[in-house]
Parts: C-alpha cells; structure tokens; sequence
C-alpha cells in the first residue's frame, strides 16, 4: 500500500519574501493530474499535509512554518512507516528534512540517494539567498539548520560515506568545495544515459552499505528542462526520465527504501499536458519500483 503524502508549502525564496502560494499548489495540481487512477493498482490513501491555516500564518516566522511543516511531515511519516505502508511526499525540496525525521525510529545505518540539478548542501551561513530549499541535504548530513534538526531530534541522519548525489550539475563555490572534499559519491548524467556505466551504478551501491534504511530524494530540476520546464531553477544538461529511473532502480533493487520524496515540481512555469504527464510517469515508476522491493 502507498501512502500518498501531498506537503502544500513552498518556503519564501529570501528572507521577508511570502510563501510561495504556486509551489505548495503542485502536489495538488499532480494529483488532478491522474496520479490516482495510475497509482492505484498498488493500492493508494491520500494525506495532506497542508500549513497551518492561512489565517494563523501571519504571526510565524519563516522558520517556524518550516518547523512546523516539518514537524507534521515526520508524524505523518512515521505513521504510515509503523502500519507498514510505503509513504511516498510530493513537496519542495525541504520536505526531504520531514520525511527523514520520520524514518528515525527505523533501525541500522541510514543512507540517502540524493537525485537533483542542486547539491541543496548550503548552511544557512553559506547560502547566498538565505534560501531553505538549497538546505536539505545539508541539514542531514548534519552540517545545516541545527535548529530544525534539535527540534525533530535528528542530529545527523546519516553519515556523508553513505550518501550518492546524482544529476548535481548547477553548485554554488561552497557547495563545490564542500562536495569535493567530501566523501560522498556523486554521478554525473552522462553516466547513466545509454548503456549506463557499471562502475557509476557500483558508486551509488557502495554508498547504500549493507543494510539499513534508504531515503530517496528525487527533485525534478534533475531532468532535463526539455523534458521538465516546470520548476523554479531549472538547468540544461539533465537526465533524461529513463536515465533518472535508472538511479533509482540502483536504490530500489537493495529492497531497503524506506520513503521516498519527488519534490519541487512548479506549476507556475511552463506546464503543459505533456510535462504532467512525465511527472505522473516518474511518481508512479518510482512508486512501484521502491514499494514493490522487499515489500
Ligand atoms: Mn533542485
């Protein structure tokens, strides 16, 4: 069974900018786009994790609505994880740090397969835009947002040696450098086009280790714009959705994927019936590829 998990917030772009109202519309607009009917031979509920309502927004900081978005993301989470269900959240790239404070009670060493244009590696130190969504990842390895992680009690949800950056093609100096010294293994697109290379899928399975529970990030940007136009930062030389599945079908076939987040899909550029459709196609392979595993 999947648990279908729709996150409605976008965090501001900069500090004192609003919410952004088009981005936490895009789980919903996937949803009207037919992921029901697609997904539903696997067998699907609907939650929503929508903010706080709107009336009561006004008085919290931006760092309070990622806490507490946060906050519900993982409770929800952690309850579809305890009745044995596959909880897979549409959402923007933060909704990475909910998800994972939901997986904490799982057992063994954790790991992440991390699929996106952005390596999402800055702190709030770092940032040049004071922008959460290039956080996440950094805020699992333990390096960003110590706030938010105390808050969930998630110190550190896995260590750097067990984590794969996949698509990373658009770095800020900081991010590069961190990257670069960093023992984390990172796949180029060019290597999972065609007859993918052996020795990319075997950095991304040594990341994984031996056991304990995977999370899997998949933010669109990783496409090709060509192909995925509807997000904010889009960058050229993308995935192709075959070579993004590929990645994936590495992670799946370990059996160990816990949660999985296809995130920042923006329905406010350049959505046409064609872009819903790649999207609905990529939410429903990576559904069935990672619940089927070992379930
Ligand atoms: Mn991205």
């Amino acid at each position: 069974m999947v648990d279908l998990i729709l996150c409605e917030y976008g965090p501001p772009l900069e500090p004192g900018d609003a919410l952004d109202p088009v981005v936490a519309r895009g789980p919903r607009v996937l949803l009207n786009a037919g992921l029901i009917p697609s997904l539903s031979a696997a067998g699907v509920r609907v939650f929503d994790v929508s903010l706080v309502p709107e009336a009561d927004c006004g008085s919290l900081q931006r760092k309070d609505l990622l806490e507490h978005v946060s906050a519900r993301l993982a409770s929800r989470v952690a309850a579809s994880i305890a009745a044995g269900h596959f909880p897979i959240t549409l959402g923007d790239c933060t909704a990475a740090i909910g998800v994972c404070a939901g997986m904490r009670r799982l057992e063994g060493r954790r790991a992440v397969v991390w699929v996106d244009a952005h390596a999402d590696l800055n702190s709030e130190d770092s940032s040049l835009t004071g922008f959460y969504g290039g956080m996440p990842l950094g805020a699992l390895i333990g390096k960003s947002l110590p706030w938010l992680a105390a808050e969930l009690r998630m110190t550190r949800f896995c260590d750097e040696e067990n984590v794969s950056v996949v698509g990373v093609r658009s770095l800020d100096p900081y991010e590069g450098d961190y990257l670069n010294r960093s023992p984390m293994a990172r796949v180029e697109c060019a290597e999972l086009e065609g007859d993918a290379s052996t020795e990319a899928l075997a950095r991304i399975s040594r990341s994984l280790g031996e056991a304990g529970p995977v999370y899997l990030h998949v933010d669109v940007d990783a496409l090709d714009p060509a192909i995925m136009p509807a997000v904010t930062f889009p960058c050229p030389g993308g995935l192709t959705l075959e070579s993004l599945l590929v990645a994936v079908r590495v992670a799946a076939s370990t059996g160990r994927v816990a949660a999985v987040t296809v995130a920042s899909f923006n329905p406010g550029k350049g959505v046409s019936a064609g872009v819903l459709g790649v999207l609905v196609s990529l939410v429903c392979e990576v559904a069935s590829l990672c619940s089927s595993a070992g379930r």
